[in-house]
């Protein structure tokens, strides 16, 4: 068995320092929540595998080999010739805003269904690492993240979900409903702050605010409940009723894309350490920080031996 499997949608990514509309040299590289998260844990020397599906085409082959390159396992990703592989394009519209497109409807990432999802479970995992985003791809996807949360759930893995919100796919109402019978199988639930009110927006009784929103959630049996907020840090809260919260790194603000999927990354690597909850906090912050200080959602993650690198004064040069 792997550390962490994870799947979901990984796209054939355009990026342009400028806006789209009057064309611009682009950058090409790969782009999926999931496989970021992975990359993050396979840099840190996790077992990581990614099982999602691409088209039989250019893209498809780039995201395959990108991934064994970061050491991902991909022995259960699918390759689909009846559709094609997602594309993103992400273009820098004005200095401090970045707007994103998507070509992602039936893409072989849609294709995604419990069936195709089943040896990448059958193989086993301490850890089940999955997303809103995949549950927004069709019913296929959704039914496979259910699928694959409640066998995880029964064979003891500790199942983490990212809400991550993506309001170009799905309203807050619909994402709430979809996630609702999710939640009994999730051990560790990330979300950003202003994504607490998706998640709890089915609730018979939907709780008002950050504190009653956490309580809500913890009630609903999630052990953690970890909450990012940005350049702040992050906050965690434990069923057993402790409570941690840590502040951000101190960095440059390059590209903050990622950093979300960065910081899972951080805390499950610290999780599967076994790293008190301080510290699983830390690396969170430490690896959401590198993604924001660098160009890119994964290019600039840490290897283990580089975790302590932004201690570094700044404009430092290591000789
Ligand atoms: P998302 O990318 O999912 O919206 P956040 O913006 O909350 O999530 O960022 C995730 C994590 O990345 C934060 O909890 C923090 O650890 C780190 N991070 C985000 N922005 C900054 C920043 N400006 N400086 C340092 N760390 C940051
Ligand atoms: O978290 C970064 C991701 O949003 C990204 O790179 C692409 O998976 C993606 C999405 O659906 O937006």
């Amino acid at each position: 068995p792997v550390d962490v499997l994870t799947f979901g949608e990984t796209m054939l990514t355009v990026q342009l320092p400028g806006p789209l509309a009057v064309g611009a040299d682009a950058r090409t590289t790969v782009a999926g929540a999931e496989s970021n998260v992975a990359i993050g844990l396979a840099r840190l020397g996790h077992r990581a595998a990614w099982a999602g599906l691409v088209g039989d085409d250019e893209p498809g082959r780039l995201i395959l080999r990108t991934l064994r390159g970061e050491n991902v396992g991909t022995a259960r990703a699918g390759v689909r010739p009846e559709a094609p592989t997602g594309g993103m394009l992400r273009e820098r519209r004005v200095a401090d805003l970045v707007r994103v497109h998507y070509w992602r409807s039936h893409s072989a990432a849609s294709l995604l269904t419990p069936a195709a999802l089943a040896p990448a479970l059958d193989d086993g995992a301490r850890v089940l690492h999955l997303t809103g985003i995949t549950c927004a791809l069709g019913p296929g996807p959704l039914e496979a993240a259910h699928e694959a949360a409640a066998h995880a759930h029964a064979h003891g893995w500790t199942v983490a979900l990212d809400v991550n919100h993506r309001q170009r796919l799905w309203t807050a109402e619909d994402a709430g409903k979809a996630l609702l019978p999710l939640l009994e199988h999730v051990t560790v639930l990330i979300a950003s702050d202003d994504e607490l009110p998706v998640v709890t927006h089915a609730f018979a009784e939907r709780p008002e605010g950050e504190e009653r929103a956490v309580a809500a959630l913890l009630d609903a049996g999630m052990r953690e409940v970890v909450v990012k907020r940005g350049e702040e840090g992050a906050a965690l809260h434990n069923r057993n009723g402790s409570r941690h919260t840590v502040p951000a790194l101190r960095v440059p603000v390059r590209d903050t894309v990622g950093a979300g999927d960065a910081f899972c990354a951080g805390y499950l690597s610290g999780l599967l350490d076994g790293l008190p909850p301080a510290a699983r906090l830390t690396r969170a912050n430490t690896l959401g920080a590198f993604a924001v200080a660098s160009d890119g959602d994964w290019e600039g993650l840490p290897r283990r031996d580089e975790l302590e690198l932004l201690a570094a004064a700044p404009g430092t040069t290591i000789r």
